[in-house]
């Protein structure tokens, strides 16, 4: 069952278009309709449930923000963000496969792609008929990319890729891969792989207590020919993935909302049910500590990721900004999926109650897409103009 109400303490809604609200209310109902009932167990049983990629196209959440005429939905920043938090109320891994289709994989392609390559790939990857995987990661080399030793050689035709990426969402049923290599000058740049090519494979990644919904593996290039036409000639250089980087933190800023909000929900719903000591737990002092916690941090995050989806509608949010709301957002879920699932007591350690499962996800979500740390460096960097990456 699933009776969930959305906090909006700060009549948030207020400043939403009614266009931003249907948005929400769809991918809300369908949340509820597709993937609030099958998630747990696809959870427990480690298995990204494929019956969910035709509703995720149904309600625009591949390439939101994708223009119209390639496939996507066309919408505002703001839509964008609210679709991801709605989706990952129902589960981060849900979202995850989201945002790495539109953010990772459909947004480089969009916008360093040809018109070739955008004519064959984005209709496809915006009805869900082709999946899409992102490798920047390697086994050696997760905070800092750009010392990735994915290589790719130039033979005349074709390009001869070899390497492995590590930690790949998606990777295990990906149709197409957007992965980051270096060429002979050591300058990085972002290849289109397509299964079936010689050479490419994709093992999964298993025995995970996090992100169990999502399928995440390897992508191993053992001399793969890549055709010419697959490069993404518009940019290279780390600031190419890192741009795409930015568009899915933003999404992931949003996102942490929606399990925040459920955590926040249910342990409220429960607390007013549950009677100890003669009286509903929700009457002790200390329950309400966290509750009255939650709602104010939960506010806060919204304000926060609002604002900034104002600023990328105006094409003015930085990546320090961007980097800021990854971290407060996602720190401030996993901080009340922890508190809520105290306050359902043993029940919260079930999976009855999508606690336990929000608070594993959240594992995975603060340290992809650059960890906690790395977020709290970057804006060390900005404030200071001193980096101390190094
Ligand atoms: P640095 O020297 O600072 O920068 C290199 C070039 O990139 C530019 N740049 C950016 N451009 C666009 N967006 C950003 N956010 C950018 N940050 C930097 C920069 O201006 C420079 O350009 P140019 O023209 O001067 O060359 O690079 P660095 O090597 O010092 O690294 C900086 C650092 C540590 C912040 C960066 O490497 C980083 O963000 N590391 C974290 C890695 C990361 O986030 N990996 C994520 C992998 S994908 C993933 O996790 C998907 S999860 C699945 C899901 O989303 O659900
Ligand atoms: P490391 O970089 O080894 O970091 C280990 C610890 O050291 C962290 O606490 C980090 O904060 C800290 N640290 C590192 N450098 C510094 C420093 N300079 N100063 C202080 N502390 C530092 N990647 C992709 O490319 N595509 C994907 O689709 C993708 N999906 C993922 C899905 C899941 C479920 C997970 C868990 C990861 C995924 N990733 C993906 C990889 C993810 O982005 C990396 O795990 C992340 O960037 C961190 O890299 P790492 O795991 O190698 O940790």
């Amino acid at each position: 069952q699933d009776t969930f109400q959305a906090p909006d303490y700060y009549n948030i809604d207020d400043l939403l278009t009614e266009e931003h609200q249907m948005i929400r209310q769809a991918a809300r109902d369908w949340v509820k309709r597709d993937v609030s009932p099958i998630i747990e167990e696809a959870a427990q049983k480690a298995e990204f449930p494929k019956s969910i990629i035709e509703g995720l196209a149904g309600v625009g959440a591949f390439g939101p923000y994708i223009p119209e005429e390639y496939g996507g939905a066309g919408l505002d920043q703001i839509s964008y963000g609210l679709i991801m938090q709605e989706i990952e109320r129902g589960d981060s891994g849900v979202r995850s496969t989201a945002s790495v289709q539109s953010s990772l994989v459909m947004f480089p392609i969009y916008a360093y792609g040809t018109e070739e390559q955008r004519k064959k790939f984005l209709p496809k990857l915006a009805t869900g008929e082709f999946m899409g995987s992102f490798g920047l990661t390697e086994p050696d080399h997760g905070s800092n990319p750009s010392s990735m030793t994915t290589h790719f050689e130039d033979k005349g035709d074709h390009y001869l890729l070899n390497g492995a990426k590590m930690w790949i969402s998606n990777s295990p049923f990906c149709d197409v891969a957007v992965v980051w290599a270096k060429n002979e000058e050591g300058r990085i740049h972002g290849l289109i792989v397509e299964r079936g090519m010689e050479g490419f494979s994709t093992p999964e990644t298993h025995n995970k207590w996090s992100l169990r919904a999502s399928a995440t593996g390897e992508l191993i290039f053992q001399d793969v020919k890549v055709p010419k036409e697959n490069l993404l000639t518009g940019k290279s250089g780390l600031g190419a993935p890192l741009s795409c980087l930015d568009s899915a933190r933003y999404g992931i800023a949003w996102g942490a909302i929606g399990a925040a909000m459920d955590c926040y929900d249910t342990a409220l719903r429960y607390a007013k049910e549950r009677i100890q000591f003669g009286k509903p737990i929700a009457g002790f002092q200390l329950q309400q500590k966290k509750l009255a916690e939650m709602i104010t941090e939960i506010t806060k995050a919204q304000l926060l990721a609002l604002r900034l989806g104002q600023l990328k509608n105006e094409d003015k949010a930085t990546s320090a900004q961007i980097s800021m709301a990854k971290r407060n957002n996602v720190e401030m879920a996993i901080n009340i999926a922890r508190e809520a699932r105290q306050i359902l007591g043993g029940m919260g350690i079930t999976g009855e109650y999508s606690i336990m499962r929000h608070m594993m996800n959240l594992e995975s979500v603060i340290t992809y897409e650059g960890t906690h740390d790395i977020h709290l460096l970057i804006t060390g960097l900005d404030i200071t103009g001193i980096s101390a990456f190094k």
